[in-house]
C-alpha cells in the first residue's frame, strides 16, 4: 500500500532533500519513479540505501503517478505539471511557475493548511524566504493583527542551487591559495554580470524587475499577501546573498494592530507555535544561526525586540534552513496533509 510518488529534479539540491525527507518521514511510497531534466537523466541517486536511476521527465512519466514533486525549474513546471495533472495526479510545485495563479492553492500548512482543499490538481510550495518568515509572523498576526512588515534578508547560495554552492566553494578556495577566479553564476546566471560571493555581500537575488525591487523581493511581497490571505497587508523587502551555503536569515520588522504588547507576550506565542521554536535568551548569547538551523525542519526565531520608539513595532530575527523548511519539508508536508485530508486518490 501506499502512493506512487514522483520526483521531478531528483538530482538538484532540493530534488536530494526531498527524498532524504521522504525517507526520513516513511512516507508510503508503493512505486517511485524519479525524473529530471534531458541534461541530468541517467545519472543516479541514494534512496533508502540504494542507487536509482534518473529518467529524463516526459509527459508519459506521469501515467499512474498520485503525487508528483516538482523541483526542476519554472520551465519544467509549466510544461510537464499540467500534464501531470491531466494523467491523474496531484503536483506539489516547488516553482515559481504558478504561485500566483489564482486557482493554485499556495501553502504553508502552519499558515493556511485549508487552502489545499481548493486545489485543481496543482498546489504551489513558497519561495523560501517567504516560507520561514510567514511561519514566523502567522501566530503573531492571528493573537495582535499585522498591518506591516519590512523585511531584510541574509540568503544562503545554496538557494542558486548546487551551482553556487560549487562557485562558493571554488571561489573561496581561489582567494586563499592567492588564485584568480572568474565569477559565472551569481548573483543570477542568466543575468549579464557575475560577481564574486566568497567574502562578499550581493545585494541582488533573481533579476530586477521594473519597479526597483528585484524578483525575489517581489515574491516574498507578493507571496506573503496570498498566503496570509491580506491582499492589503504592508510588505517590503531587501534580499541579499551572503557566503553561507546553507540557512537563510532574516531580519523582521513588523507592525501590529494591537497597544501594550510586550516582548514576553510574543515569546509565549511563539513558544507555542506549530513548527518555530524559539531561541531568544540574550544575556546567555542564544539566538539562531544559519550553521545551527542546517538539516532541521524548524524555523527559528530570535531577538525579540520592542521598537524604541513604536509602539506596535517589533523585531527580530528568523532563520531556517531553506532546502528544508523553504523547500523539501514544506513540499512534503503539504503531500502529508494532502494524504491526511483524503485528497490524493
Ligand atoms: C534563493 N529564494 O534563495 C531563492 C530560491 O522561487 O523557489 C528559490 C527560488 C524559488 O535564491
Amino acid at each position: 500500500t501506499g502512493f506512487h510518488v514522483a520526483v521531478v529534479g531528483a538530482t538538484g539540491a532540493v530534488g536530494q532533500q526531498m527524498l532524504q525527507t521522504l525517507e526520513k518521514r516513511d512516507f508510503p511510497i508503493k512505486q517511485l519513479t524519479l525524473l529530471s531534466s534531458a541534461r541530468s537523466a541517467g545519472s543516479t541517486v541514494l534512496f533508502k540505501g540504494k542507487e536509482w536511476t534518473v529518467e529524463e521527465a516526459k509527459p508519459e512519466s506521469f501515467e499512474g503517478v498520485d503525487i508528483a514533486l516538482f523541483s526542476a525549474g519554472g520551465s519544467v513546471s509549466k510544461l510537464l505539471a499540467p500534464e501531470a495533472v491531466k494523467r491523474g495526479a496531484v503536483v506539489v510545485d516547488n516553482t515559481s511557475a504558478y504561485r500566483m495563479d489564482p486557482d493554485v492553492p499556495l501553502v504553508v500548512p502552519e499558515v493556511n493548511e485549508e487552502d489545499i482543499k481548493l486545489h485543481n490538481g496543482i498546489i504551489a510550495n513558497p519561495n523560501c524566504s517567504t516560507i520561514q518568515m510567514v511561519a514566523a509572523l502567522e501566530p503573531i498576526r492571528k493573537q495582535y493583527g499585522l498591518k506591516k512588515v519590512i523585511v531584510s534578508t541574509y540568503q544562503a547560495v545554496s538557494g542558486a542551487g548546487a551551482v553556487a554552492i560549487d562557485e562558493l566553494h571554488a571561489q573561496s578556495q581561489a582567494i586563499l591559495s592567492g588564485e584568480s577566479f572568474e565569477p559565472g553564476v551569481l548573483p543570477v546566471k542568466g543575468d549579464k554580470k557575475h560577481y564574486q560571493i566568497a567574502y562578499n555581500a550581493i545585494p541582488q537575488i533573481d533579476t530586477f524587475q521594473e519597479n526597483g525591487f528585484t524578483f525575489e523581493e517581489m515574491k516574498m511581497i507578493n507571496e506573503t499577501k496570498k498566503i496570509m490571505h491580506m491582499p492589503s497587508l504592508k510588505v517590503s523587502a531587501t534580499c541579499v546573498r551572503l557566503p553561507v551555503v546553507t540557512g537563510h536569515s532574516e531580519s523582521v520588522y513588523i507592525e501590529i494592530e494591537k497597544d501594550s504588547v510586550s516582548v514576553k507576550d510574543i515569546h509565549a506565542l511563539l513558544q507555542d507555535a506549530p513548527g518555530v521554536t524559539l531561541e531568544d535568551v540574550p544575556e546567555e548569547q542564544i539566538y539562531p544561526m544559519p550553521a545551527h538551523a542546517v538539516g532541521k525542519p524548524d524555523v527559528f526565531v530570535g531577538r525579540v525586540r520592542k521598537d524604541l520608539d513604536e509602539e506596535r513595532g517589533f523585531h527580530m530575527w528568523v532563520v531556517s534552513d531553506n532546502l528544508l523548511k523553504g523547500a523539501a519539508w514544506n513540499s512534503v508536508q503539504i503531500a502529508e496533509s494532502l494524504m491526511n485530508l483524503g485528497l490524493i486518490k
